[in-house]
């Protein structure tokens, strides 16, 4: 055989032995390395889970997830209890490489190991998604798995502004995102339409800014037509806590979203003297983008908004604060003395630079308390603060701009990585969504490093995100509709190495595996 045809004989057993692998379990995201070995684990009541003080809290979690599927309530021990088979071990090794784990199940035992905490509740998710469909098959396949993420920032957004969702149905969506190892809730706290987290010092917010008086009925028209039901809603602070800590347990960072200096017109409506013209103003009740936005030139502003975010730091104890930034007309600050004074004062020669000083004045502020910012993609104009984050969604433009830069980009691009566009060519075969079409298939082929970007620039993309604006989502279970599976597609661009990824493999794996978004009673698109 000529050394091309060796080479070429070689390339396809690869390859098929690669799809071999990938047909045998019902993983998504599919990780970095799954090999067969020939005999797997069964789970008798004579099992037990053996743990070290360390991983003691995982060993529990793992107690009570084969409780809850097998009905079998499995004893945790001493890993000094000298156990020899019929065990299933989680345990932290020396591994440095964050979030990373290896799980092997053969008929002696399951072990499940890594270095971070991070990488034990990786390890324990994926076990889970082996289990077989019915609790009376206990066979776990025999396998070898090692697995790391390809990107830090696996994100998920939900607008709870413009429809306000429970404490129960955002532990809900944290649950979704847990069974795909999503590690960031993007959650977007304000807006025109609504301000939800409470504010001790400004109790306006909640008795006004969270209320409005109806909402339009269908998309905006020249005639626009609306509901007449006041519709409102907001997180205490306790609430918000309690968020916090159940996203903490699955490895869920919390970014919360305070929109500034636009997309500001529920909070105005409670305290008019933070805007140019001095209002009055109501709880915006159509969506789009309103021209009234916190005034740059008065000092009063940023007060409140330090004051605001003071708080914030104390119910978010991630690293990263989103400030919004985006959609900011510039109209009011044109014809305001207040904003033109500051722009001379600070010599600032347009209103974009203004943002810019806006945004670099709270970015200090919250530098000072221990925080970075990230924003929309607008906050590159008028120049960007130094050290923010950039979260690219007019396209990929500002993402590349933010890592040539250096600094920090996720990307979360309009198409496609907007959930609230529409999953079938056919939009009247859809409920009503804003518009656009990002099928599942366009969602697992997107590559979120830009192409012009050389390696050393490539670093500066920490992920990407899927965003679920609720404009035409009043209920729960359509969000679920728009961001389930997609979620899962984006976990696997997200997760897995971009050279295994297979649309067809993903599909089969994925229609194996939706029994158990069927278990936690999600209302996910059917038909894919
Ligand atoms: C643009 S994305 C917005 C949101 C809307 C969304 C609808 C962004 C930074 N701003 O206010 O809800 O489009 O797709």
């Amino acid at each position: 055989m000529s050394a091309y045809r060796l080479l070429f004989f070689a390339i396809t057993l690869s390859l098929t032995l690669n799809t071999g692998f990938c047909q045998e379990f019902a993983l998504v995201p599919y990780p970095v390395k799954a090999e067969k070995l020939s005999k797997g684990f069964v789970i008798t009541e004579q099992t037990v889970i053996v743990s070290s003080k360390e991983s003691w809290d995982f060993a529990v979690m793992l107690q009570e997830k084969i409780s809850s599927h097998f009905g079998l309530k499995l004893p945790v021990k001493d890993e000094n209890a000298r156990v020899k088979t019929n065990f299933i071990r989680v345990w932290f090794n020396s591994d440095t490489l964050a979030s990373s784990y290896t799980l092997e199940s053969n008929p002696q035992y399951i072990e499940i190991y890594a270095g971070d905490r991070a990488g034990l509740f990786y390890g324990i998710t994926t076990l889970t998604q082996l289990f077989p469909d019915s609790p009376a098959d206990r066979n776990i396949p025999g396998v070898f798995i090692h697995d790391y993420p390809r990107f830090s920032w696996r994100g998920m957004h939900l607008d709870c502004s413009r429809h306000f969702f429970t404490i129960e149905e955002i532990k809900k969506y944290l649950d979704y995102m847990s069974l795909y190892k999503m590690n960031v809730f993007h959650w977007h706290l304000t807006d025109d339409q609504g301000w939800r987290p409470e504010i001790k010092k400004y109790p306006l917010l909640t008795q006004i800014s969270s209320q409005r008086k109806e909402t339009l009925v269908g998309r905006p028209s020249a005639n626009n037509c609306y509901d007449g039901n006041p519709y409102g809603g907001y997180y205490t602070q306790e609430e918000m806590k309690e968020i916090v800590a159940y996203a903490a347990k699955r490895h869920i960072t919390i970014v919360p979203e305070i929109e500034m200096p636009g997309h500001a017109l529920a909070a105005l409506a409670a305290y008019p003297q933070l805007s140019c013209t001095g209002g009055p103003f109501e709880t915006g009740t159509y969506w789009g983008v309103y021209d009234d936005v916190f005034c740059a030139g008065n000092e009063e502003t940023f007060r409140f908004l330090e004051d605001i975010l003071t708080e914030i730091c104390e119910i978010f104890p991630g690293t990263y604060i989103h400030i919004g930034g985006d959609e900011c007309p510039k109209i009011r600050w044109e014809k305001c003395p207040k904003c033109q004074q500051r722009m001379k004062d600070e010599k600032l020669k347009d209103e974009h630079e203004l943002q810019s000083y806006f945004i670099q004045r709270i970015e200090k502020f919250l530098n000072a308390k221990g925080k970075q910012i990230i924003g929309w993609d607008e906050i590159l104009e008028g120049g960007l603060a130094p050290n923010a984050a950039v979260m690219s969604w007019r396209g990929t433009q500002g993402g590349i701009e933010a890592a040539r830069m250096k600094h920090y980009a996720v990307m979360s691009p309009g198409n496609p990585c907007y959930f609230d566009h529409y999953q079938h060519s056919d939009k009247e075969k859809e409920p009503l969504a804003i518009g656009g079409y990002n099928p599942l298939a366009a969602v697992y082929a997107y590559e979120p490093v830009p192409e012009e970007l050389n390696a050393e620039e490539a670093t500066y993309i920490m992920g990407a995100q899927g965003n679920v604006w609720t404009e035409y989502m009043p209920v729960f279970s359509h969000v679920e509709y728009m961001a389930l599976p997609r979620m899962a597609a984006l976990s696997e661009v997200l997760w897995s190495p971009a050279s295994e990824r297979n649309y067809e493999d993903f599909l089969r794996r994925l229609r194996n595996q939706i029994k158990q978004l069927d278990i936690m009673g999600a209302n996910y698109r059917k038909g894919f």
